[in-house]
């Protein structure tokens, strides 16, 4: 396979798509590809130097007739500088917006520059809100369509996403799925007593919730299914990350007097510890494109408990890797948790085979995916 250059730009903050480019991203500089970064600030995911990797920081302009700073064109503006002077193969925006739109105007800039018919071809990640929320604000429905339209090529993180994208816009071109990864070498479950202690709680069952606790997300249904819970056994919640919606989940907990059993522990990056003490992960969003979350808890070890919504069915199979609800089930989720926290031997047949799947979605086969997709954009006339 020929190397090649290439750019990715992305969210920063704590999310699923920011974590799968940047782990893409690193995986793709393991491999001998030249990787360049690009975003507003470091990835949450990015970490330690590594001789393939170049991260281009994005800066916006602060002028007194700017009343918010126009990200976008600083964007276009460093992809377009970087495209010209590294020579990148392809730019891979992941996110339809403001990431696609931008690479979209940088090949304009580039126009007169390059001696080809495009100094780059543009690959866009469609991971989820892009088109569910974002693309579904009439405000915004248009501009999500040109940035998709204008993509040498665009490919979704799960099948019902490409449905969804489909039926919303009717693109032009052909939607290729390829799914979240996980790194199964690095996303195992091990002892780890230490941190039970450290977080003072002894044999007790632990759920856990991981996520940037936006409304999809559905936290008050996480704190009313672990309450319906703690009436029947005893458990812990931890809940990691943070978001909008986490002073009213801790007005709830207050609410419903189970402080002490719940622990929010805020955006972390290292959460393999914290999953190989979970029992059970409880995901009941009401749309979830994917659920990166999800396949790096079942790694883990750990059976989820999530919706049947989105891409949730693609990985997850009802009965073997834990359950999947009608979103706002919180009765259904209650019992099928307690199932799982109470039977032991079904746990046990459960957490092995979220093992067994997650190694179906082995970072190393999906990046030749992204790798082939990438060699067939730049084949293409
Ligand atoms: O809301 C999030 O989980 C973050 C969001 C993002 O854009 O960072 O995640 C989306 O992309 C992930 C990676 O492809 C998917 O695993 C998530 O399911 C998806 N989130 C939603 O669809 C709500």
């Amino acid at each position: 396979m020929r190397k090649m250059k290439i750019g990715i730009s992305c969210h920063h903050t704590y999310g699923g798509s920011g974590a799968i480019a940047t782990e893409l991203g690193k995986a793709l500089a393991e491999k001998g590809h030249t990787v360049h970064f690009f975003s507003q600030a470091a990835p949450f995911r990015l970490g330690t130097f590594s001789r393939n990797i170049f991260y281009h920081e994005v800066e916006v302009m602060h002028y007194p007739l700017f009343d918010t700073p126009y990200y976008t064109l600083a964007l276009a503006s460093k992809i377009a500088e970087v495209a010209f002077y590294e020579k990148l193969d392809v730019l891979h925006a992941h996110y339809a917006i403001p990431h696609a739109l931008s690479a979209m105007l940088a090949i304009q800039m580039l126009e007169d520059k390059c001696s080809e018919s495009k100094c780059f071809k543009l690959a866009t990640t469609l991971h989820g809100t892009d088109i569910t929320v974002v693309g579904a604000d009439r405000g915004m429905q248009d501009v999500v369509r040109l940035a998709i339209n204008k993509s040498d090529g665009v490919t979704a993180v799960s099948g019902y996403l490409k449905d969804e994208t489909v039926r919303m816009f009717r693109p032009k071109k052909e939607i290729t799925v390829i799914p979240n990864f996980v790194d199964t070498s690095l996303f195992f479950r091990s002892p780890q007593q230490e941190i039970r202690t450290q977080l003072g709680v002894k044999d007790e069952k632990i759920i856990i919730h991981i996520s940037n606790f936006r409304p999809v997300k559905c936290i008050g249904d996480i704190i009313r299914i672990f309450f319906a819970l703690s009436q029947q056994t005893g458990a812990t919640l931890l809940l990691v990350g943070d978001g909008p919606e986490r002073s009213e989940a801790e007005t709830l907990v207050r609410q419903f007097g189970i402080v002490d059993r719940v622990r929010f522990l805020g955006k972390l990056v290292d959460i393999v510890p914290l999953l190989s003490i979970a029992d059970v992960m409880l995901m009941p969003s009401n749309v979830e494109s994917f659920g990166l979350a999800a396949l790096e808890a079942m790694a883990c070890g750990v059976p989820v408990v999530a919706t049947l919504a989105g891409g949730f069915p693609e990985f997850i199979v009802p009965g073997r890797h834990g359950y999947l609800l009608a979103p706002g089930d919180i009765e259904g989720m209650t019992e099928k948790a307690l199932l799982l926290l109470s039977d032991h031997d079904h746990w046990l047949d459960s957490s092995e085979a979220c093992v067994q799947q997650a190694k179906r979605y082995e970072t190393a086969l999906l990046v030749e995916q992204y790798e082939k997709y990438y060699e067939r954009l730049l084949d293409e006339e």
